[in-house]
């Protein structure tokens, strides 16, 4: 069993971490030699991953203050039920090693480009097959949710997993409040489109399509786990982990979780997503973790649990829906999960 449920007075990412504080080194050491694999379609992979030392400016905070009415909503975060046994992965790695193509492909690209980035003032507008709709200001989107901490394992499809203190609200919750109707099948999801602040959207040599569309069918999206994240380590989320909202879909590999939402439209039809766009024999629409699944060109059997370094890879199996199976299996449970990867 790798998830448990608990309750407890402070939260768990406030127990004193001595990793968050000394990883810096560890985490240079990793930066040097990361992965060889990435999620680029194949006739990209040349250009990816280049094993550049990542940028690290000696800062474990971000540069941007959230809005008081968040600050106040993040400090009432109450420990959720779902967590994990295993160690949090250090704040350096989850905050500097990332994927947000909008903001460049090297791991580091996103922390450095994103640095100003502004999500304030933000809004999101929800549209297609729903009672409710329109352009919502965030602080109204997320006036009604208390939110809660989750440590959720996020496994990237690239064979890399880190652990991570979540602070948000179950999708479920957002969704229901919208009245989708009966037509609603699945709920597709949108990041910002602003080529002026995303420099990944202005590059003409970029493998992907912007913006960045993501899906999940409905009783997915409505699942007990499914969560929009807000904050990280007790803080709002800095830009290259998705500010000021996110998906976070744990059993899922990482691409599913959208960063920077700026619509939500409910649909008939199975909305066609940025990485199955991107390379189609890659990347399906499920994207459920499976260790008994390959990507065409790695072993999806194990994953590189970061802190990770060539002389101590730290190098764990796989778990069919990242462990998270006794909650979603069930979604599935008539599906070739081979067929639909
Ligand atoms: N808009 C957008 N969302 C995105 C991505 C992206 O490139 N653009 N990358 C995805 C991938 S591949 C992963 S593994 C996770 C990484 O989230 P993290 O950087 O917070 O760990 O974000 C996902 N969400
Ligand atoms: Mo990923």
């Amino acid at each position: 069993m790798v998830w448990i449920k608990k309750e407890c007075a402070v939260l768990p990412s406030e127990i004193t971490d001595e990793r968050v504080f000394n990883g810096r080194r560890r985490f240079i050491q990793a930066a040097g030699i990361i992965s060889s694999v990435s999620m680029a379609p194949q006739i990209f992979a040349g250009t990816r991953d280049t094993g550049k030392v990542l940028r690290y400016d000696g800062k474990v905070d971000h540069s941007q203050i959230p809005p008081g009415w968040l600050v106040k909503k993040l400090n009432a975060a109450k420990p959720g039920v779902y967590s994990t046994n295993e160690q949090a992965t250090p704040y350096e790695y989850i905050t500097q090693y990332n994927n947000f193509y909008e903001f460049g492909s090297d791991k580091g690209d996103p922390a450095a480009n994103g640095k100003d980035f502004n999500s304030d003032p933000w809004s999101v507008v929800i549209s297609g097959e729903a009672e409710i709709t329109g352009k919502i200001a965030l602080e109204d989107i997320l006036k009604p949710h208390d939110l809660e901490e989750r440590i959720y394992r996020l496994r990237c499809v690239e064979a890399w997993s880190m652990v991570v203190p979540w602070i948000g609200f179950p999708l479920a919750d957002l969704i229901k409040r919208f009245k989708p109707t009966s037509d609603a099948k699945f709920v597709r999801f949108e990041t910002l489109y602003d080529p002026k602040q995303m420099p990944g959207q202005r590059s003409r040599f970029t493998s992907i399509d912007y913006p960045y569309v993501e899906g999940l069918r409905i009783d997915e999206a409505v699942n007990e786990l499914a969560f929009i994240a807000v904050g990280v380590y007790g803080n709002s989320l800095p830009p290259q982990n998705g500010a000021p909202l996110r998906l976070v879909i744990p059993w899922k590999y990482g691409f599913k979780s959208i960063k920077s939402i700026a619509k939500i439209t409910f649909t008939k039809k199975r909305p066609r997503t940025t990485w199955e766009k991107a390379g189609p024999r890659e990347y399906g629409f499920y994207a459920n973790v499976n260790p008994e699944v390959d990507h065409p060109r790695w072993s999806q059997a194990t994953e590189r649990r970061l802190p990770s370094s060539l002389f101590s890879p730290n190098r764990i199996e796989t778990i069919a829906f990242n462990g998270y199976g006794p909650q979603v299996a069930y979604l599935y449970a008539d599906m070739d999960l081979k067929r639909y990867f």
